[in-house]
């Protein structure tokens, strides 16, 4: 099931709103003195190909965007720990500035759950009067905000408040509380009050328990789907959230100052950052088109360029990837930013000379694009992670089938793009097959013939917020245990076969095995160090801007730079086998014993998506809309009658 639809024509945000409100934050932050701890969940369990070194080495933008937003706003005093580099961090035990923080965010996808919602009851063992207020975000609370609400009267825990949104959302969240604050009253009181008055119904986006007892809700408040930011070039600035990143380390607390900016690249060797949002296609299997209703967003290629330059000099970040769902999903926009970046290089300026980038995109929008190569690679785009699922368009027509994959494989090599193929392995594909191309095997090996030289192969798993959804459970596809073991989030994760009809579903997760060490291995290692696939034009390239003395007089360490390019180009695809045959080490010991369970048999199936325990309503009484098909609705029909003279809770 799919998130629903706003009105038509009431999916967006007036132009200039984002913009508005964080000047209008910024006239009131001084005022509050907030300080705020954003912790990203992650679950190390989830350690494997094909993300084993981007996990541990790319700061989550998601984080990042809302620290941005904090500080853009104002408030200064914000700091990001990431599970990631801080695995003791309790929050219980976190102090900034020397105090307890007033507000604790905790951002999270699906599969990191479980963290969670061990970050969330940790920091509600702080002492209700001093506790924080608990924001849940992320794409985690975007599909399922219930569940960081704890449903058990033996077990009360809970965030304050799920937002289903992005920065606005908070914002506007923020600037309401502040509206109302009394004094250095504690956030958490300012945010009850708010949602005992009604204050909080006009803001869509956020979902939170309206009433407690023994700790529990009673019933989960959920004020619809946000609004959405067109013009992405209103976010804040994406450098400010770099400076707020906690020292990686084994404390449980904090330490007294972020990382300092010289250090980031260390720790933070590739920057992810948002260009575009949307895709026009609608795969049955992904919530994106859904999520961002149906709606393609756009930076412009003006403040790509700055951005990218900003983060370059003040972090010496040079690889960045793109957090798009399709790049090439409106050629026009693409065009312009490729224009813009490519601009910058002509120019000469060192930094878009220098920064590279990957992302993603369609094979049909790729072909769309043949033409233009040229100017993408200019503008910097190095690696292009490809939608391939299945070549043949058995799971999904997408505008690919193999012909069409190899094409736009062979134009992207011949400019100097690498080409990613994503491949999606499901039931009704063979590992092999004798004179066609259908079986998982011989499409691994036809990408490799054609170029790649890193791939991503994973099982069509159910995606929360997704048309196929509910369907999955419903239909009896979807596993709740094997072998007596719960399925758990971190497993939900497209590494482990969690949703299969086939009779022996063993088989598929040895496929996946399979498929990669096909892909990697010792023998293709060493033909990679005679015939390496990463020697494509402009590998080798200087991307220092030329100066007039270097064109006349090369001097040694020019040449020096020169045959270790070189080297670089010949051996990169046998360094990408070697990580391969690492990262599938990982892979292998955390999904082997799960092949093992599958092969024991004992699968239970869900009969019902995972739904919230508590009731839940819109602000009106009505049905939510981010509660799922089995949620229990509130006893009475229509909401309490809210106490708009704003009289102070004495409920924590
Ligand atoms: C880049 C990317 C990756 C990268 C990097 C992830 C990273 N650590 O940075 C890599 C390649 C490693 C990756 C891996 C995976 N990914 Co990924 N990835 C993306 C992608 C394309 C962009 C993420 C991003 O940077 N977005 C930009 C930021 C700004 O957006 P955001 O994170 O959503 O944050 C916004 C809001 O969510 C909100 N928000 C976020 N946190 C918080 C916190 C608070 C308190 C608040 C108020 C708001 C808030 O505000 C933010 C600003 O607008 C997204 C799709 C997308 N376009 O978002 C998928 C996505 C995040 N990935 C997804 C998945 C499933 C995975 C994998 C499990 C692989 C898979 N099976 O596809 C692995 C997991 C690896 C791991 N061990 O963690 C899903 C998550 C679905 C879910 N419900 O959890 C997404 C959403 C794609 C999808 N299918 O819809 N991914
Ligand atoms: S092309 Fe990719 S991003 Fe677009 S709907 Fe399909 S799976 Fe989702």
């Amino acid at each position: 099931m799919e998130l629903p639809r706003r009105a038509r024509g009431d999916e967006l945000l007036k132009p200039g709103e984002l913009a508005a409100i964080r000047l209008r934050l910024r006239n009131v932050a001084g005022k509050h003195d907030l300080t705020t701890v954003i912790a990203c969940a992650f679950d190390r369990r989830t350690r494997m190909l094909p993300f084993i070194y981007a996990d541990m080495h790319m700061a989550p933008a998601g984080v990042r965007a809302i620290g941005s937003a904090m500080v853009d706003a104002g408030f200064a005093k914000t700091r990001i720990v990431l599970q990631q580099w801080n695995r003791n961090f309790r929050p219980s035990k976190m102090r900034l500035d020397g105090r307890i923080p007033d507000v604790f965010m905790v951002s999270s996808m699906q599969i990191h759950a479980a963290q969670c919602k061990a970050l969330i009851q940790d920091a509600c063992r702080i002492d209700p009067t001093n506790r924080p207020l608990i924001i849940v975000g992320g794409p985690k609370a975007i599909y399922e905000p219930w569940d960081v609400f704890s449903a058990d009267p033996a077990n009360p825990w809970g965030a304050d408040v799920a937002i289903t949104g992005e920065e606005y959302v908070l914002l506007n969240l923020l600037e309401v509380l502040l509206s109302v604050r009394a004094g250095s009253e504690s956030m958490r009181t300012t945010f009850r009050r708010a949602g005992n008055s009604g204050l909080l119904d006009g803001i869509p986006g956020l979902v939170y328990a309206h009433d407690r007892r023994d700790g529990v809700a009673d019933e989960l408040v959920d004020t619809g789907i946000q609004r959405i930011v067109e013009d992405l070039d209103e976010l804040p600035d994406p450098v400010l959230g770099y400076r707020l990143l906690e020292p990686p380390g084994r404390r449980t607390t904090l330490a007294s100052l972020a990382i300092p900016a010289d250090q980031v690249r260390k720790h933070n060797r590739i920057g992810s950052l948002v260009l575009t949002l949307g895709c026009k296609f609608t795969c049955p299997y992904c919530p994106i088109p859904a999520y961002n209703q149906r709606q393609y967003r756009t930076k412009s290629g003006e403040r790509i360029a700055e951005e990218f330059e900003r983060l370059y000099r003040e972090y010496h970040i040079r690889f960045f990837v793109g957090a798009d769902d399709n790049f090439f999903n409106d050629k026009q926009r693409t065009l312009d930013i490729a224009e813009a970046l490519a601009r910058k290089v002509n120019a000469g300026s060192r930094p878009h000379c220098k920064v590279r980038w990957c992302t993603e995109a369609t094979i049909h929008d790729t072909l769309k694009m043949k033409d233009h190569l040229p100017l993408v690679r200019k503008a910097g785009l190095w690696a292009l992670w490809l939608g391939v699922e299945d070549m043949t368009g058995a799971l999904v027509r997408k505008g690919q089938d193999a012909d069409k994959t190899i094409e736009a494989f062979s134009l992207l090599r011949e400019n100097g793009i690498f080409p990613i193929p994503m491949m999606m392995h499901h039931d009704s594909q063979p590992l092999y097959t004798r004179k066609r191309q259908s079986g998982l095997l011989n499409q691994v090996g036809l990408l490799r013939k054609a170029g790649a030289v890193y791939m991503q192969v994973l099982m069509l798993t159910p995606a929360a917020g997704s048309k196929l959804y509910v369907e999955t459970y419903t239909s009896g596809l979807a596993y709740k245990s094997v072998d007596n073991i719960t399925v758990e989030p971190h497993i939900v994760d497209g590494n482990h076969v969690v949703a299969s009809r086939d009779p022996n579903p063993w088989r598929k997760q040895f496929n996946l095995l399979a498929a990669y060490l096909y892909f990697y291995n010792p023998l293709r290692f060493l033909i990679a160090l005679l015939r390496p696939k990463t020697k494509i034009p402009l590998a080798d390239a200087d991307t220092s801007p030329a100066s007039p003395t270097e064109h006349a007089a090369p001097h040694r360490s020019k040449l020096r730079q020169r045959v270790s390019r070189k080297v670089s180009a010949h051996l990169g695809d046998a360094a990408v086998q070697g990580f391969g045959m690492w990262g599938l080490s990982y892979t292998v010991r955390r999904t082997f014993a799960w092949a093992l369970h599958l092969m024991r048999g004992n699968i239970k199936r869900h009969t019902q998506a995972p739904a919230s325990r508590i009731p839940m309503r819109d602000i009106d009484g009505g049905p939510a809309s981010h509660a799922l098909p089995g949620t229990p609705t509130p006893q009475h029909t229509s909401p309490e009658p809210k106490d708009r003279d704003l009289v102070a809770s004495s409920r924590n």
